[in-house]
């Protein structure tokens, strides 16, 4: 039997994530969007749009994110799809509806598709809460990308069948065989 878990310390080079983001109150979503790209940056990926690392996509708003977020994992392009969105509540229902159709949305493309998409929707009362999650206080557009690379990295074992090294007990890791160590295909 096997212990997997994403591993951060690996290789990101090869790497491709779709990243999608809503442009409704993109005062929050652009900083979102600078947290990810910045811890992204930071394990190793290239996040030049026109590099072949990372893809862009601008949405109208979080409700129209998970159809995008679909249509981008079943194209088999991307080892995780990053959604990003702020939905900030009103005086009226629609934020109980945009919140809940993203949630919902967002789970499904995942579920459907087996591709690891993730749900970074601030859903918040108001607009000073989504700025101190956006950079004021934490970004975590950062935590994110973060669990895109743990995603990514465990889609990868689990589809290899090799589990990480450091998922292993030590005493499990001396014993194995070198090839069994190299976490990659
Ligand atoms: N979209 C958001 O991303 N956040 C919101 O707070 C929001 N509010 O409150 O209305 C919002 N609405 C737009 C929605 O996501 C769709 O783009 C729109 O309804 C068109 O389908």
């Amino acid at each position: 039997m096997a212990v997997f878990e994403g591993n951060f310390a690996q290789d990101s080079s090869n790497f491709r994530f779709a990243i999608i983001i809503g442009r409704f109150n993109d005062l929050v979503t652009d900083k979102l969007l600078s947290g990810c790209q910045d811890c992204l940056k930071r394990h190793g990926v290239n996040v030049d749009p026109h590099g072949t690392q990372v893809d862009y996509i601008w949405v109208p708003g979080s409700f129209e994110l998970s159809m995008m977020a679909r249509q981008m994992a079943i194209s088999g392009r991307y080892d995780a799809v990053i959604c990003l969105g702020a939905v900030i509540r009103g005086q009226t229902p629609h934020f109980d509806y945009v919140s809940a159709e993203a949630a919902k949305g967002i789970a499904a493309a995942s579920f459907q598709t087996g591709v690891p998409v993730i749900f970074g929707v601030l859903t918040v009362d108001t607009m000073q809460q989504a700025l101190e999650r956006a950079g004021i206080k934490a970004n975590l557009g950062w935590n994110y990308a973060l669990n895109a690379l743990e995603m990514a990295s465990l889609m990868q074992q689990v589809k290899g069948n090799k589990p990480a090294p450091s998922a292993l007990p030590e005493a499990t890791i001396s014993s194995l065989p070198q090839q069994n160590l190299i976490n990659s295909d």
